[in-house]
């Protein structure tokens, strides 16, 4: 096996600079000398370059760009432009949509969320331009446009919990606010506002797919790695042949569980599962305070909630018992 090449052996994959073929009349250059470089070589291709950057790449950059520096100026000012401070503590700073009072006003003082706003806007306008790069790079390549797809299904998340929800809410403040823990801070906190999302049958569902595509992930990785002694991620003949490496993995599985995923089907389900967790976690949001406004006592409706049980004598509603106020 004078051929088999992989991380743990001496000979680097490296093959001839390769510049590309040429793009079509009309489009933007590709930029950038391309070079070798060794550590990347470890962990995929050692060809660095060259890049499409293209218009809409380009704005989508700047556009990003903006929206980080509005960001990152924000939470400077909150501790009055101290830079160790900012530093320091930067994990903890946020940059805070406009409290409730303002509704869904797209002009409230930039203190007070206006920045938000315009943070928000040009990040949602960077990632809808990253789509559509996205999208006309791969059919520019004549390939499919599986890549944008599942990238949408990421993007509708991201519109559901900053933008849709807060529209159908009637209030920007219900949107999360930018900053590392702070974020995280609303997490826990809508949860616990809305009664516990663990009860809620889609974030169920978005855990399901979650786990299920890291399971899918760990299961593909490994049988791939097991068979790159037989050449088996660079094999052609695997769509023709038997005895390939790429059918002993098949068969490995069939002959431990009963079940095997196909060369293509594994893809498939691999595809499915990463696309189905934020499009069922996108519609768990949806439906949270809009349509149900506490999940545990929705459970408890639905029989999910187990019954507790009656250990406690029954408490009289003060409202009810006809008090002197
Ligand atoms: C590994 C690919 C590389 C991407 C990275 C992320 C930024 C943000 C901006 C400080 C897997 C780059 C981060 C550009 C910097 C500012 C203003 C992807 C890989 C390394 N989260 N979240 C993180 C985002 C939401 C939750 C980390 C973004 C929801 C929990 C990072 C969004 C909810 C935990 C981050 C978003 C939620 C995190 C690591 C957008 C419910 C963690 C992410 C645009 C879904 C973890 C301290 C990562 C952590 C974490 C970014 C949305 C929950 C900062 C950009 C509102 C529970 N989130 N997140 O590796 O350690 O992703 O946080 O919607 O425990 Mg989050
Ligand atoms: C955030 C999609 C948007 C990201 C985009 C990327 C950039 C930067 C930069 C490359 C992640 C843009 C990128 C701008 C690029 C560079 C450098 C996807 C995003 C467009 N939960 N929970 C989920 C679990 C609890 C809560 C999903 C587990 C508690 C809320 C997932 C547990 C409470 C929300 C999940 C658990 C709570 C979620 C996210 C366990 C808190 C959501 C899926 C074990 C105390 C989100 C329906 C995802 C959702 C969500 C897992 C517990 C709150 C499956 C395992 C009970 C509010 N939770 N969770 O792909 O969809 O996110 O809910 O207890 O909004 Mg949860």
């Amino acid at each position: 096996m004078s051929e088999y090449q992989n991380i743990f052996t001496a000979v680097q994959v490296r093959g001839h600079l390769e510049t590309g073929i040429a793009l079509p009349a009309g489009s933007s250059e590709r930029r950038g000398m391309p070079f070798f470089e060794y550590w990347l070589g470890k962990i995929g291709n050692a060809q660095l370059g060259p890049i499409y950057l293209g218009t809409l790449g380009f704005l989508s950059l700047v556009c990003g760009a903006v929206s980080i520096v509005i960001m990152g100026l924000n939470m400077w000012a909150s501790v009055g432009w101290d830079p160790i401070q900012f530093v320091r503590q930067l994990p903890w700073l946020a940059l805070e949509p406009p409290p409730a009072k303002y509704g869904i006003s797209i002009f409230p003082p930039l203190n007070e969320g206006g920045w938000w706003l315009i943070a928000g806007f040009l990040l949602t306008l960077s990632i809808l331009l990253w789509w559509v790069r996205m999208y006309r790079r791969a059919r520019e390549l004549e390939m499919g446009t599986h890549v944008a797809w599942a990238f949408a299904s990421a993007i509708l998340l991201f519109l559901v919990l900053g933008f849709i929800r807060p529209l159908l809410m009637g209030s920007w403040s219900e949107a999360v606010p930018f900053g590392i823990f702070p974020h995280l801070d609303w997490t826990t906190a809508f949860s616990i506002r809305y009664g516990n999302l663990h009860y809620n049958p889609f974030h169920c569902l978005a855990i399901v797919f979650l786990y299920g595509s890291v399971l899918l992930f760990a299961m593909h990785g490994a049988t791939i790695l097991a068979v790159t002694r037989y050449g088996g991620d660079r094999e052609l003949e695997q769509i023709t042949d038997r005895g390939t490496a790429s059918e002993r993995a098949a068969l490995f599985w069939r002959w431990t569980m009963g079940f095997n995923a196909t060369m293509e089907s594994v893809h498939r389900w691999a595809w499915w599962f990463a696309v189905l967790t934020p499009l069922t976690g996108a519609i768990g949001i949806l439906l949270t305070g809009t349509v149900v406004d506490n999940w545990y006592l929705w459970g408890m409706k639905h029989g999910i909630v187990a019954p507790l049980p009656d250990v406690f004598p029954g408490v009289v509603d003060p409202a009810t018992s006809g008090g002197t106020q």
